[in-house]
């Protein structure tokens, strides 16, 4: 029998639970009465509801490798899991303390604090979705910080449809059978999120032109369309870096075809976007359409690739181009096929791939309408890999098709353009499925509450392992009001992947459709954004190596104040930057900032217009930016996409606030935005540091590291702080002085 206290505690539990059954009539059906225990990390334990259990264990698909166990649970975990059956259900319950505050649970809409909600984990098309509808991803993961500030985070290892329901404590309910749950336990919620990050992998360092802005719209077609939106934006040196290609550029919404007639030459279009120094991205839906002689059609049906009804034969479904079939993505070979599709795809010249539509969704026809979307009968059957759990039902692997999918197409954009780094945009992901792919936050309504809620959860998505999310800016469903563009784009340009979007049909919602005012308003965000590109550099380099989101909650500042638990009108960039955004239309939002340290405030931080006449916090669009004391923010000259002259190398402008002591240091990194050179020590990576002095401010450069070499570049130095600001200038790896009358 296992002695070890949380087998003890749970035993009691489960006689004290059965007790309360026996005199209530509770249906209990089954309680495990000993939970198996072992650890896979320092202090990552992971609970199974038997011994049985735990040898029936599938192979996991949030974990990037197996993690075998390394040692017993020790006495003093101070996590405990039970488990039971209800109602058909597989239950694991974990308890809290008062004054614990509960986050993660993925693309979760709604508030940034999950206290008291309820959220179903199965991948839905929700187009136009509402607080707590079950969304496009899975990540049954909850962080949960206690009250002193000390974190846990909980996996349900299952793939199955999962309901998290934290009205009283963690409560996890799955439609299959035992799983595992695994817990992180931390000093903080950082070193949660890291452990998450080393459990379940990072991302890949992306491509520097994809931590710019992007464009899209369902759909920019024909092509010379496509050609006037990116006029558009080097017309008016508008910042921008990548063009979206969406499903209209299809011949019959046939996934990996080109509609002769609106797109007749993609290689040329790609060509002459490059030219204008645009990336651009091209959509693939998974729904291959049932039709001989349609290449992608025959090839997999020469593999016999398809996913099949529960009677074996294919399973037939309906989207965009009619009737279509599935690729059975838990089959290697099938992934391999479909890498394979993407090599003369990707060699015309395209630098992107975008997965919609890999719920998968399903549309639901009522005669000649379409009239809602659902997803494949959960009976159907994947041929999967022994590998990765074997035969199957869709219940099991629903949620980890588009994981699937993703993984299939980043392999084949890796292959195809072995010397890039891929960019996989994926609309359907699983807890884990960010090694493979971004994601954004689905098919968002034009009103203030999607506006409001695509901050929290994009840092939902951060604190569940995906850093690289955020909304269509602006609102894919409806038009709204020009104020409410301006003020959605003041923001949103300042999140980890920041994209406008809008649906067919709707009204233009490029940064100038609106007219002049909210152009403005729109230049001055994305101008932010441009200058900051060295900051976001340094933490998506971070975020690859350690899984730390980029926009992160304000609470992390102080995990301990109770103050900042529910703060989610506002967002930190890394450490050091918190963002104020105004997300109602009578700005009645009200921030909590972090407190002083030791007296000093976070500064507040602007730039200066772009028409050289003010600067653009006195624009009401933009939201309040603050530098936390103590830190060095490397920032950039404004530019229209990367790589532009003058280029990020040329020069650097260090925003300084100094903290109590009159001391502040920052990091930053340096690669060249492509390719794997970085691998091989083809970097740089400085930390500068400051300190006041009698006579002024000291700024140094030491070199941490990387075979770059330090560019002589201008460095200039603006030292922020309550009365003004101090400004300076000298060259790199310099030691720049300045003094406090300068
Ligand atoms: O491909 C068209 C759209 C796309 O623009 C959107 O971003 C996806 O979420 N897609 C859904 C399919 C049609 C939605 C009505």
């Amino acid at each position: 029998m296992d002695t070890t206290p949380t087998a003890c505690v749970s035993r009691h539990l489960v006689r004290f639970m059965c007790l309360l059954a026996a005199c209530m009539v509770i249906p209990v059906a089954q309680i495990w009465a000993e939970p198996v225990g072992e650890m896979i990390g320092p202090r990552t334990a992971r609970f199974h509801a038997s011994e049985a259990a735990r040898e029936a264990m599938v192979p996991s698909f949030a974990l990037q490798s197996p993690r075998p166990a390394i040692a017993d649970v020790p006495d003093e975990f101070p996590v405990e899991v039970s488990f039971s059956m209800e109602d058909g259900r597989f239950v694991s319950e974990i308890p809290i303390e008062e004054g614990t505050s509960l986050y993660g649970t993925g693309q979760a809409a709604g508030p940034l604090l999950r206290n008291g909600r309820r959220t179903e984990h199965w991948n839905t098309d929700a187009y136009g979705y509402q607080d707590e509808s079950p969304l496009y991803t899975a990540h049954p993961w909850v962080l949960a910080v206690r009250a002193d500030g000390s974190a846990f985070g909980v996996l349900a290892d299952s793939t199955y449809r999962v309901f998290i329901d934290l009205t009283e404590g963690i409560r996890f309910e799955s439609e299959g059978p035992e799983h595992p749950v695994i817990v992180i336990d931390a000093d903080s919620p950082q070193g949660v999120v890291r452990e998450l990050g080393d459990l379940t992998g990072t991302i890949t360092m992306p491509p520097k032109w994809a931590i710019g802005y992007h464009q899209c719209r369902y759909s920019y077609y024909p092509e010379s369309r496509v050609k006037e939106i990116a006029n558009g934006f080097r017309d008016r040196n508008m910042p921008c870096d990548v063009i979206w290609m969406d499903i209209d550029y299809m011949d019959g919404f046939r996934s990996f075809t080109f509609d002769p007639e609106h797109f007749p030459d993609p290689a040329g279009l790609n060509a002459w976007l490059d030219g204008k120094s645009f990336a651009n991205i091209w959509m693939i839906n998974p729904g291959i359409k049932n039709e001989d002689g349609y290449f992608v059609h025959d090839q997999g049906d020469a593999i016999d690739a398809w996913v099949r009804n529960s009677d074996g034969t294919e399973y037939l479904g309906e989207v965009w181009p009619g009737e279509v079939v599935f690729p059975d993505y838990t089959m290697a070979h099938v992934r391999e096929w479909w890498a394979g599709l993407y090599e003369d795809y990707m060699a015309l010249g395209i630098d992107g791939v975008w997965n919609d539509m890999n719920e998968p969704a399903i549309l639901i026809r009522e005669g000649d309408e379409i009239v809602g979307a659902t997803t494949m009968p959960e009976d159907n059957i994947h041929r999967a890999d022994e590998v990765l759990g074997g035969e199957g039902p869709h219940a099991r692997y629903h949620n980890v098709f588009g994981m699937m999918m993703i993984k299939a197409t980043r392999e084949g954009v890796m292959a195809a353009n072995p010397d890039k780094r891929p960019f996989v945009l994926s609309r359907a992901n699983y807890i884990g499925g960010h090694r493979y792919g971004a994601t954004w936050t689905g098919d968002n309504t034009t009103n203030w509450f999607h506006l409001d809620t695509s901050i929290p959860m994009t840092l939902n998505l951060g604190l569940s392992g995906q850093p690289f999310a955020g909304p269509d800016i602006g609102g894919f469903i409806d038009p709204g009001t020009p104020e409410m563009f301006a003020r959605w784009m003041g923001f949103g340009a300042l999140l980890p992947f920041a994209r406008g979007h809008t649906q067919t049909g709707n009204i233009d919602k490029e940064p100038w459709a609106f007219g002049p005012e909210v152009e403005a308003s729109c230049r001055r965000a994305l101008e932010r954004r441009y200058r900051l590109i060295p900051y976001y550099y340094t933490l998506f380099e971070e975020s690859s190596r350690t899984g730390m989101p980029i926009a992160r909650p304000v609470f992390f500042a102080d995990p301990a104040d109770p103050r900042l638990r529910d703060e989610d009108d506002s967002f930190l960039i890394g450490d050091d930057i918190l963002v104020a955004v105004q997300t109602t239309p009578d700005r009645s939002s009200a921030h909590d900032l972090p407190e002083n340290t030791e007296g000093i405030a976070w500064q507040k931080l602007d730039f200066a217009d772009f028409d050289g006449e003010g600067r653009d916090s006195e624009d009401p669009n933009q939201p309040i930016l603050y530098l936390r004391p103590g830190a060095i923010v490397p920032s950039g000259p404004v530019i229209e996409f990367m790589g532009d002259t003058p280029n990020q190398y040329d020069e650097l402008t260090l925003l300084i606030a100094l903290d109590h002591e009159g001391r502040a240091s920052g990091l930053l990194y340096e690669d060249a935005g492509e390719g794997w050179g970085y691998q091989q020590g083809e970097y740089r990576r400085i930390r500068f540091t400051a300190e006041l002095g009698d006579d002024g401010v000291t700024v140094q450069s030491e070199f941490l590291g990387g075979s770059m070499p330090r560019p002589d570049r201008a460095v200039r130095v603006r030292v922020l702080g309550a009365d003004g600001e101090l400004v300076g200038e000298g060259r790199g790896g310099e030691v720049i002085r300045i003094p406090l009358d300068g």
